[in-house]
């Protein structure tokens, strides 16, 4: 089912991998120019424009942006007790992980009397984007209100398009998982609509400083054109796994993972990379097997075949190694001997699920990690959502009059080297008199 890509006689160089390594082309400059007009309708015609947007693309225009107190209240009465249960799990561990990464600020004495200090500040206000599409997510709320609040953001807005089944509302399990959170901001507007009034605003609808959190390739479009404006977190595409594996891991447990991600979407990417002919014979057989017998397996079926799919083999797990980095997966999963070395020798992946134990599916509900990931290669430069994210580090500079005293002829030389000697008079009109 999985295209091959033999790679046992030797590696290539890094560019040459990269382009044979199998990944979806995601044009997203395109998209770019195609949500532009809608863009600028939100920022010119505002809340009211982004209402009409909804009508247009979710069929459904809501009442109005912001979801009232009650829908949320009653939205957490409905929850089923079960689901209410397992997402306070998902919470309660990610709250777990997320506090433990606030920084604290670092005071650095640079010389006696001179001292830099770099303070976290939180963002003030950010809008957190929790996708509609194939699948409900109320888990991908989790992932984001969790890290923000850890920050100390003071105000947060989750956006998530209406559903027409749902009176125009956002699905009632994101709903719910917002009331849990404490979230009581909730707009009923989404897609790259929704990410352009969370910038500009509009009246009693607020602007944001940042917006965070996945959707389609339109609210990723959004996203790019806007940033600046707004901060944005790293660009999420499409889900994608890949598995590091050798003739140790079971069968069963590689196909029901590379299966797992594939149920996202049909482009979603599962690459298994194996230096075992034996286990990608019996993999193959499990995935012929298992996505027969699972639901969605329509679209499972079309990522597994797809050109962003397929299997690596490669000569051993050193050379294993090399292809997982140069693919950098958002999700990365080690089913070798020795996982946890293995796992230590990689340097690019969005998340790394160490072992036979560890498998995505724990992470992207409850493992406590994030499962807002950097896709398409990004993991190559950038990492997931995380409570840093939120913070940005300033700088705050103080000096006694001694302390610049002893550094201004260093400033002065500088100032003079560069042309730029009002630079060098803003120190000596302080000694000078
Ligand atoms: N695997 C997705 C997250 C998710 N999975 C949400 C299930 N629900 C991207 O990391
Ligand atoms: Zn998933």
């Amino acid at each position: 089912m999985l295209r091959r890509l033999d790679l046992r006689s030797g590696l290539p160089r890094t560019a040459e991998l990269r382009g044979l390594l199998p990944r979806a082309a995601v044009d997203v400059d395109a998209a770019v120019e195609q949500v532009r007009p809608i863009v600028e309708a939100v920022r010119t015609g505002g809340a009211a424009a982004a209402l009409d947007l909804c009508e247009k693309f979710d069929k459904v225009r809501p009442e109005q942006v912001r979801v009232p107190a009650q829908a949320l209240a009653d939205a957490l009465a409905a929850l089923d007790p079960a689901v209410r249960e397992a997402l306070e799990i998902s919470i309660e561990r990610a709250r777990k992980v997320h506090a433990d990464q606030v920084r604290r600020d670092v005071t650095t004495s640079v010389v006696p009397g001179g001292t830099v200090t770099e303070r976290y500040l939180p963002v003030r206000r950010v809008g957190l984007y929790a996708p509609g599409g194939l699948a409900v997510y109320p888990s991908s709320v989790v992932m984001n209100v969790v890290p923000a609040q850890a920050a100390g953001v003071e105000s947060l807005v989750l956006l998530s398009p209406p559903q027409a089944e749902h009176g125009g509302l956002p699905h009632p399990t994101v709903l719910a998982a917002a009331a849990l959170l404490g979230v009581d901001e909730v707009w009923a507007v989404g897609g790259a609509q929704g990410v352009a009034l969370a910038a500009y605003g509009d009246g009693d609808v607020e602007p944001v400083d940042m917006v965070t959190g996945p959707g389609n390739i339109y609210v990723t479009a959004a996203k790019r054109l806007l940033r600046g404006l707004i901060g944005i977190d790293a660009e999420a595409g499409t889900t994608e796994i890949a598995v590091l594996a050798d003739d140790t891991a079971d069968p069963v447990h590689v196909a029901a993972d590379l299966i797992s991600q594939a149920e996202h979407d049909p482009n979603a990417a599962s690459v298994l990379v194996t230096d075992s002919e034996e286990l990608l014979a019996a993999v193959e057989a499990e995935l012929e097997r298992q996505v027969a017998a699972t639901k969605h397996h329509e679209r499972i079926k079309i990522a597994l075949t797809g050109p962003q799919s397929g299997v690596v083999l490669v000569e051993d797990i050193d050379d294993g190694v090399r292809v997982v980095d140069a693919y950098a997966a958002e999700h990365l999963e080690i089913q070798t001997r020795d996982a946890r070395d293995v796992a230590h020798r990689v340097r690019n992946a969005g998340a790394i699920f160490v072992g036979p134990w560890s498998p995505v599916s724990l992470g992207d509900y409850c493992a406590g990690s994030n499962h807002v990931l950097p896709t398409g290669g990004c993991a190559r430069h950038s990492g997931g959502l995380s409570v840093q994210t939120f913070l940005r580090g300033v700088h705050v500079v103080e000096y006694t009059e001694e302390a610049l005293r002893d550094v201004a002829d260093a400033v002065v030389t500088l100032a003079t080297a560069e042309d730029l000697p009002a630079h060098g008079q803003a120190i000596t009109a302080r000694f000078g008199r």
